[in-house]
């Protein structure tokens, strides 16, 4: 690896290489809560999770202080057209991941309140907790 490389400062590394959150045998890549448009009252969130522990974990939900109230989501398309259909738990085997992605899996975030630059996201597993804070941002596609 150049030098230059290994010294640029962290900040850099997580803007251009997405972030990252390790906790607890979870790994949380590249969250983000979509800004929501003017008047909305509501927005979605997306991300992946990776289970890195050797226990099966189970998500149960994922609470955001921006929002009254959240569930998590998938969006079913059926003689073209789209509905959401709320998911149940969602189990993790080790080693497994689940992308919550437009089109696809998100967590749907009602009720929002007033959003900063970030959301203090709690995410709760059978197992344990995460909590941490998910930027909020733009959707890039
Ligand atoms: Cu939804």
């Amino acid at each position: 690896m150049p030098r230059l490389l290994k010294a640029l400062p962290l900040a850099f590394m997580l803007s251009c290489g997405g972030q990252k959150h390790v906790e607890k045998g979870l790994e949380f890549r590249n969250w983000f809560v979509v800004k929501p448009v003017a008047g909305a009252t509501g927005s979605v969130a997306y991300g992946q999770i990776k289970n890195t522990s050797a226990e099966r974990m189970t998500l149960a939900k994922a609470d955001f202080n921006c929002a009254g109230s959240t569930e998590l989501h998938e969006t079913i398309t059926a003689d073209g057209r789209a509905r959401m259909v709320p998911l149940g738990e969602i189990g993790l085997d080790p080693g497994g991941s689940v992308i919550f992605e437009p089109g696809h899996k998100h967590i749907m975030l009602m009720r929002l309140k007033e959003t900063g630059e970030n959301c203090a996201a709690v995410f709760t597993f059978s197992q344990t907790t995460v909590q941490f804070n998910v930027p909020v941002k733009a959707r890039e596609k």
